[in-house]
């Protein structure tokens, strides 16, 4: 008996409880655990069976990400998955919440499976840049067959339990309350029935039909390639239920194995775990209290009903949380209401959610043209259009409205929240809540603490962005707060690079081999260059391309001209301004050529960006700033965000350059004092918090 693993006779079967807080993850401890009580339980003639069960909320929710990249302490999981496939006596799985990766692979293990009805199965391993790596490949397939195993594996998704029953994944869903007993019970009739232990490593038939169509693989991998464009693992784990499929299960096991392997020790998977980890780092505030005072937040307002403001409302009815939205028009309500009415109806088409949810969402919305109608809400959240003056007049007046003990939030994204705040009587009750377009979808939450908010304040937006489904960072004061801001030296670094005769082709497909979704002048014209309207000082092609009618994909032409299919190809017109501006402004043409210096020069700024905002304070961790540029500006996920990036470039290197680069192009490059300092000390980002 350790810590990890105890074990209680129950007529004739060992009941075996491991408990390793707080998912049950499978380390070295948990593992030694468990293989002394199956040791004990298979060696005493008195036990005719095994249940393993959980302590705690979940089910094993997967091999210890921590462990990874250091030597495994026996045994490992793989092989303590043969011991259990290999057993003398039926072992059952009896899974509740979450059993995910390693924690379902040791389930798949087992001879049999019981579930809860609520509990879900998956193998989230490709999230961390990963495949399942204890067998995970190779049995699926025999119970469900290549192509769902396919599915299952490469989206990482958890499968509910009467899916799981339907797939054959487990065997049999009980209430939650039943689990041991039934679990017992299943053992117990193993035993009676007196069959051969049910092992899925012998389990041939859908193998063997799936070997009668061998293009299934090369089909799924060009279907999905969009979808898995720039990641290493999807691959990986198609080639391991090919081999699940044409090889022995030994085999098959092997090429698991050094697939595995091979991912384990890439960057990508390293820039994977470390996402994993700061995403939940992001939400711990130090200086907060352990348990908090929170405001209870059963109802929100939302003053503006444009893009963001009906983006922010969704988030709020999809939680079940009523919302009041304010307008100024009749016109404007009604049109937002409209939007967010069709978006739900396009969901509810895509059979992600049905006609009656789409109701019942509307419902929990109340319009109105009358600021007064905030007066008993929770949350307030402005989401007008970006003037201080305007954020002036509403907060004063919501002062006035709303009830004492009240959130006062905006959605700002680049103003001074403490002018805000000053604009009311009570600025520790005011926050900004920054939300990235769209705002329904994108999963950052810029959490803003001005100087007089208060922790109450701070721990109520946190949580609250959990509940929404929101990865909150918390944000100081400053222009542009953390993503906004780490970004925009990207955009200059661009339109500089244009202006000097370096193809705006050349600069986006540089940032997409990266692995962005789209390039910066691809972005600008997905937006709307009228939508950006910045107010340029001098003459900018963006100005002449607005002037010219030419606002982005929505008109069919902007920096690029599209087809009727929204396919893009280099534009004459655009070109033709291009050197108009840079004539007009002076500019010399010094093309940027060969991708590595195209790169340094749009992406080194932005770390240099991201070692200010850490050395300011206004990010708490170096970690959260990968976070913020990961989850709102898509920064490539498997790059690891751009401070884990360089770290892994190597910050004398990219001190260097930047040298390099500031005595030819200025002021931009010159690297920023921490990260000097960094270098120096041969230290990393990753070491500085
Ligand atoms: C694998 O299994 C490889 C095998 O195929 C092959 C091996 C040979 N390890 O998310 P939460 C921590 S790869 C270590 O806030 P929730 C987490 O950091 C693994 N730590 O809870 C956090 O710590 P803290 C495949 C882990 O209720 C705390 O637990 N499995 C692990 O919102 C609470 O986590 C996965 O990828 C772990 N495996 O969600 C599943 N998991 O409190 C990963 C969690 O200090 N886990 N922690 O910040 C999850 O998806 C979610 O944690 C889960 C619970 C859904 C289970």
């Amino acid at each position: 008996m350790t810590q990890f693993a105890t074990s209680a006779t129950r007529e004739g079967v060992s009941l075996i409880t491991l408990d390793n807080p707080p998912v049950n993850a499978l380390s070295g401890g948990l593992r030694a655990g468990l293989q002394a009580e199956l040791d004990r339980a298979f060696s005493d003639p008195a036990i005719g069976a095994v249940v393993v069960i959980c302590a705690g909320r979940t089910f094993i929710a997967g091999a210890d990400i921590t462990e990874f990249g250091k030597p495994w302490q026996p045994p490992t999981l793989p092989e303590l998955c043969r011991i259990i496939e290999q057993a003398p006596k039926p072992v059952v799985a009896a899974t509740h919440g979450t059993a995910l990766g390693g924690g379902f692979e040791l389930a798949l293990a087992c001879h049999y499976r019981i579930a809860t009805e609520a509990a879900r199965v998956g193998l989230p391993e490709v999230h961390l840049g990963l495949l399942p790596g204890a067998g995970g490949t190779q049995r699926v397939p025999r119970i469900v067959g290549a192509e769902a195993a396919l599915d299952i594996i490469t989206s990482g998704r958890q499968v509910k339990a009467q899916e799981a029953l339907s797939l054959g994944l487990v065997d049999a869903v009980v209430p939650e309350a039943d689990l041991a007993e039934a679990a017992l019970a299943f053992a117990r009739q193993a035993v009676a029935d007196g069959e051969k232990c049910a092992r899925v490593r012998d389990r041939e038939e859908r193998i063997v039909a799936d070997r009668q169509n061998p293009d299934l693989f090369a089909q799924f991998a060009a279907a999905n390639a969009r979808r898995f464009k720039g990641f290493a693992a999807p691959g990986a784990i198609v080639e391991a239920v090919k081999a699940a499929v044409e090889l022995s299960f030994d085999e098959g096991l092997a090429r698991e194995a050094a697939l595995f392997e091979m991912l384990v020790e890439s960057p990508q998977s390293h820039a994977q775990r470390h996402v994993f980890f700061a995403e939940r780092e992001a939400g711990k505030v130090p200086d907060l209290p352990a348990d908090p005072p929170l405001v209870d937040i059963g109802s929100v307002g939302v003053i503006g009903a444009g893009t963001m403001g009906g983006g922010i409302t969704m988030n709020f009815l999809n939680a079940g949380i009523s919302v009041t939205l304010v307008e100024t028009t009749q016109e404007a309500l009604d049109r937002g209401m409209g939007v967010i009415r069709r978006n739900y109806e396009a969901t509810a088409r895509k059979g992600r959610m049905t006609d009656a949810q789409v109701e019942q969402r509307m419902a929990l919305i109340a319009p109105s043209l009358d600021l007064g109608a905030l007066a008993d809400v929770d949350l307030v959240i402005e989401a007008v259009y970006e003037s201080m003056d305007v954020k002036v007049d509403i907060f004063g007046r919501l002062d006035g409205i709303v009830r004492q003990g009240a959130i006062l939030a905006s959605n700002t994204s680049f103003l001074n929240l403490d002018r805000i705040a000053q604009a009311t009587r009570r600025p520790e009750w005011v926050v900004g809540l920054h939300f990235f377009s769209p705002a329904n979808v994108m999963r950052l939450l810029e959490v803003v603490r001005g100087a007089a908010t208060s922790k109450t304040v701070i721990a109520t937006a946190m949580k609250l962005a959990r509940r929404i489904g929101k990865v909150a960072v918390l944000s100081g004061v400053c222009d542009g707060f953390i993503a906004n801001r780490l970004l925009a030296p990207r955009g200059a670094q661009a339109e500089a690079m244009m202006l000097e005769g370096t193809p705006i082709a050349n600069i986006d497909r540089v940032l997409t081999d990266y692995g962005f979704a789209m390039g910066h002048f691809q972005m600008m014209d997905l937006v709307g260059l009228d939508v950006i309207g910045r107010d340029a000082t001098e003459r900018t092609v963006m100005g002449d391309l607005v002037a010219a009618g030419r606002l982005g994909q929505k008109r069919g032409a902007g920096y690029y001209e599209y087809d009727d299919k929204r396919r893009s190809s280099v534009s004459a017109i655009t070109e033709g301004l291009i050197a108009e501006v840079a004539a007009a402004r002076g500019v010399h043409a010094k093309p940027t050529t060969g991708d590595t210096a195209l790169l340094a020069r749009l992406l080194y700024p932005v770390v240099n960006e991201g070692a200010k905002i850490l050395e300011e304070g206004i990010a708490l961790r170096a970690s959260d700033i990968d976070i913020a540029a990961i989850l709102g500006y898509n920064w490539p996920v498997y790059r690891g965000g751009p401070l884990f990036w360089a770290d892994q470039v190597g910050l004398p290197r990219i001190v260097a350059e930047m040298r390099a680069l500031e005595a030819e192009h200025g002021e931009a490059f010159r690297p920023a004092p921490l990260l000097t300092r960094l270098a120096d000390k041969g230290a990393s980002f990753g070491q500085s918090a």
